[in-house]
């Protein structure tokens, strides 16, 4: 025990929502909390999300402690552990600077990692000699998910293994299970999970749903030097799996997408990770020129939903910078 804290604690674990290396960084985490930091501790969690206007309200750090997991930086004063590996973690370079400066020990950044599950898990056991062996099935799909570590695009888009199924209802659900989702995490095997009438229904729903867009992305979606390009706005769609593209187009090598996200448009970039050559443009950097971010291998802006036109122009113009000649 760490500390010496007592029952009444309350712990606050904000971690980035409607994602699988999410919700297995905020579970993994939890299981530090209660067999190490603070056992007995009062848990509760917040999704938090990338998007064009403030990303934290101070009031979501009402805890005795605040965890953010795999989100990005917070100088607030009130935010006791964090742990990020995106690339782009800092909004600004004073919140750069004030981690930097820190001190407590417990502010962790590793952007060479794939996945956040597996830095934390990593960190408490090299730091903290937390032993997460009993959570090692979840830090290897996480590790395999948030890195995009699939097999193949087969094993990625037609989503046999319980770690793909429940990383589709987590992205996809109508309804947001991430905080119920959590605790299950820490506590059931993957595939008892997905066994659950909940899950087995949402699953069902959402495997079907996903077979239309593949549809609907194969109507739309032209292919221009070596860029895989789809405008999703007006569909309808929110989101989508990002293997389809390359498991349509398996030559591709980057994809450049529009959707309207509900309250917010938004461009996603990616790469293929089965492409015979690595990818050349660092993707984290092209979307921070136009105020996104995210990994070199993927990366998204957020635009208000009112941005359609600017959001569209620099869709366009980043499949023109990635396409070859
Ligand atoms: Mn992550």
């Amino acid at each position: 025990m760490i500390g010496g804290f007592t029952r009444s604690m309350r712990v606050k674990i904000l971690h980035h929502d409607r994602c699988f290396d999410g919700a297995c960084s905020a579970a993994l985490f939890s299981s530090f909390v209660r067999r190490s930091l603070a056992p007995g501790a009062e848990l509760s969690y917040a999704g938090l999300y990338h998007r064009a206007d403030q990303l934290f309200d101070e009031c979501d750090f009402d805890g005795d402690i605040n965890v953010i997991v795999d989100f990005k930086y917070s100088p607030s004063e009130r935010v006791t552990w964090w742990f990020d590996h995106h690339q782009s973690a800092f909004l600004s370079d004073a919140d750069a600077e004030h981690f930097r400066r820190d001190r407590s020990g417990r502010k962790f950044f590793d952007p060479g990692y794939k996945s956040c599950t597996k830095f934390i898990a990593n960190t408490l056991a090299a730091k903290f000699g937390f032993d997460s062996g009993h959570l090692a099935n979840l830090v290897h799909w996480a590790d395999i998910l948030d890195g995009a570590q699939h097999p193949s695009a087969k094993v990625a888009v037609e989503m046999k293994e319980p770690a793909l199924k429940l990383n589709l209802i987590v992205e996809s659900a109508e309804t947001n299970m991430t905080p119920s989702l959590i605790p299950l995490l820490e506590t059931e095997p993957l595939d008892a999970i997905v066994e659950r009438p909940e899950y087995q229904r949402e699953f069902g729903k959402l495997f079907e749903g996903h077979m239309q867009t593949m549809d609907t992305i194969s109507e739309r979606a032209v292919c221009r030097g070596g860029v895989v390009f789809f405008d999703l706005v007006g569909t309808g769609l929110k989101g989508y799996n990002k293997f389809i593209p390359y498991y349509l187009y398996p030559q591709s090598a980057y994809t450049v997408s529009l959707l309207d996200g509900g309250f917010r448009a938004k461009v996603s970039v990616g790469s293929n990770p089965w492409a015979a050559v690595e990818p050349s443009h660092n993707l984290a950097e092209l979307c921070e020129r136009y105020g996104g971010g995210g990994h070199p291998r993927v990366g998204a802006i957020s635009f208000s939903p009112e941005q359609f036109s600017e959001a569209r122009s620099a869709a366009l113009e980043i499949a023109e910078i990635l396409e070859t000649n």
